[in-house]
């Protein structure tokens, strides 16, 4: 019966996992911060990042650390012009059901109603606010509260040009958003 269960419990996460925890993305993947080659600070504000722009080279490990120096919830999120739109959509999804305001992440919110996430086949009941976020964010992005400090590293594919931004509702458009290029 043990077994059994097991085995039933095993084949219920298996799809959840393979479509929820890993995503791959052409620009590279998420690194390991012990394997990173530098450290580069990125400070956010009021509607801004610092530096304003950013260059790595391809295949190269990146540990990001990222500091919040704002009043407002901020992202630094690494991705593409098409998913920072996409993303910003969910991000407006997360303000609209309470998940967070324009401050902060909301701590208290593993009763709340996930068909308003936007998120199919998640249960934010069996997941802690640390998993939601990382499911949010799939690795490319970290979420931080004002006076709060994240860290971010990216093992970088080929050569490119990437946008790093912040997807809160408005800030993009504000001018959160910069150029990442990937060098040859
Ligand atoms: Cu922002």
């Amino acid at each position: 019966m043990r077994r059994h269960l097991f085995a039933l419990s095993l084949l219920c996460s298996l799809p959840f996992a393979a479509q929820a925890a890993s995503p791959s993305y052409d620009f590279g993947k998420p690194g390991e911060a012990t394997k990173a080659s530098r450290t580069v600070e990125i400070k956010l504000g009021d509607m801004f990042f610092e530096p304003e722009s950013l260059e790595v080279k391809a295949g190269e490990t990146v540990r990001f650390v990222v500091k919040n120096e704002g009043s407002l919830l901020h992202e630094f999120n690494l991705g593409r012009a098409a998913m920072h739109a996409q993303h910003q959509k969910h991000m407006q999804q997360m303000m609209d059901s309470g998940a967070m305001s324009s401050t902060g992440m909301n701590h208290s919110m593993q009763g709340m109603d996930h068909s308003k996430m936007g998120h199919a086949g998640m249960d934010p009941a069996v997941m802690n606010q640390g998993d939601m976020m990382k499911m949010h964010h799939d690795g490319n992005s970290v979420l931080v509260e004002p006076g709060k400090t994240a860290e971010l590293t990216w093992t970088f594919g080929t050569a490119t040009e990437l946008e790093f931004a912040c997807n809160m509702p408005g800030h993009y458009q504000s001018g959160m958003v910069g150029k990442m290029k990937v060098a040859p």
